[in-house]
């Protein structure tokens, strides 16, 4: 088989890429590892920034989000008994998020790729990346107990954290940087309506906690939990009790409980691996970087090196742009550092990283100014909608 751009990783970032590219033309096969069920089944992201939904809209794929979908203006951050509210549309000029579960963008994808005919290999086995440093790299694969071998002009690792690509760079050509977190975050969803009509992030001597939602009959709970917590460990009542103690007086007496219909443990980690090409081969989203979730970032920092790719991709066909191939990794790199700081410091200060008091004081004093500040209110708010993409020329 030979095409454009082999895409490998049937996630947002594979799928977002291979129908962008397809829109202009650019021929691409998904070579995806998990069975398209498995890849529905697994709950993740819920905030989508304006840049995302923008390049979705532009994906033709954004209908049902802009019909479903729940613009959000604002949020909270609770600390001390308080609910301090985070005016995103006062505070950047009228930008807001859009609450639609990962789940659906990636339905919305794959249901957008079968239409349109374009090649795609689900529940592959033993994909293998060739030559991505030679003008002919290449991807072979196992499907239904046949070998196949795509030869194409570019790879893009869209695999995931734990996928193939990055751990096919040789390590003295990769630098890694990594911070893991001492705590998980156990989450569940439940038939209920969320506690409030827009997100909280609470920080409590106990721990961190977030009230989010999918929508107006399906809400989102996580509470921070040891790494040494099963969920077998967590009772519906044990979760509902401790998310209640760990919420402002109001909400916790207005949470509306039932029984989780998912619960998971997630780790936490920030990582980010440099360069992010490799030759032909360009590392995309999570198979090149991960943040904690607690700024919402991971799924649009995909989402953001899905633009700077696809439009370097479509420059470099349409316009013989190959000086810009060389480009992706910087212009990707500078957004997601800043993304990492910001995912990393909401994680240091909304959760209990130690039983000393003196860290839990000085979190609640970080909280208190930055939401008395007008300019502390403002690089949040800036931050959660998204910074600027930055543009291919
Ligand atoms: P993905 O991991 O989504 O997709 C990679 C795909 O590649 C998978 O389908 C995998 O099966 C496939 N693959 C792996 N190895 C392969 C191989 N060898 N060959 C072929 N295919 C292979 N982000 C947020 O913004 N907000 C959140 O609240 C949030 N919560 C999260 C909770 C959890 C538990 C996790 C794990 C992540 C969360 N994230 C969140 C981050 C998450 O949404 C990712 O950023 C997003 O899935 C990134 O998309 P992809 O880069 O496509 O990677
Ligand atoms: C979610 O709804 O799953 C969610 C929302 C915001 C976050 C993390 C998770 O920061």
């Amino acid at each position: 088989m030979k095409t454009q751009v082999a895409i490998i990783g049937a996630g947002p970032s594979g799928l977002l890429l291979g129908r962008l590219l397809e829109l202009q033309g650019i021929a691409n096969i998904v070579i995806e590892a998990k069975s398209p069920d498995y890849v529905l089944s697994r709950i993740r992201a819920g905030v989508l920034e304006q840049g995302t939904q923008t390049l979705l809209r532009e994906a033709k794929v954004g209908e049902r989000m802009d019909r479903e979908g729940h613009v959000h203006d604002g949020f909270a951050l609770s600390f001390l008994g308080r609910l301090e509210r985070i005016d995103l549309h006062a505070l950047t000029g009228g930008k807001t998020v859009m609450v639609y579960g990962q789940t659906e963008v990636t339905k919305d994808l794959m249901d957008a790729r079968a239409q349109s005919g374009s090649l795609s290999f689900y529940s592959a086995d033993d994909v293998a990346l060739h030559d991505f440093h030679s003008d002919h790299p290449s991807v072979s694969f196992t499907s239904n107990g046949q070998k196949h071998i795509v030869e194409c002009d570019y790879i893009a690792g869209c695999d995931g954290f734990h996928g193939v690509s990055r751990k096919s760079v040789p390590p003295e050509s990769i630098r890694l940087f990594e911070r893991v977190y001492p705590f998980g975050w156990l989450g569940i969803l439940s038939r209920t309506p969320p506690v409030s009509h827009e997100l909280i992030y609470a920080n409590h001597e106990r721990g961190f906690a977030l009230c989010s939602m999918r929508s107006s009959m399906l809400s989102r709970y996580y509470v921070q939990c040891s790494l040494d917590d099963k969920v077998d460990d967590w009772s519906d009542q044990r979760f509902w009790d401790e998310l209640r103690t760990r919420l402002p007086e109001d909400a916790a007496a207005s949470l509306i409980t039932g029984p989780s219909i998912e619960k998971s443990i997630a780790p936490l980690r920030s990582f980010v691996a440099e360069p992010m090409q490799f030759g032909r081969m360009f590392l995309v989203g999570d198979a090149a970087h991960i943040v904690p979730p607690t700024g919402a970032k991971g799924l649009n920092l995909a989402a953001s090196d899905v633009y700077t790719l696809y439009n370097i991709l479509r420059l470099r066909y349409q316009q013989n742009r190959l000086d810009l191939v060389a480009k992706y990794s910087e212009i990707c790199l500078r957004r997601i550092w800043k993304a990492e700081r910001f995912s990393w410091w909401m994680t240091s200060i909304l959760h209990k990283f130690s039983d000393d008091p003196f860290n839990q004081r000085i979190q609640e004093a970080e909280l208190d100014y930055y939401t008395s500040s007008l300019a502390g209110k403002t690089t949040i708010a800036e931050n959660y909608v998204g910074l600027p993409y930055e543009a291919v020329e």
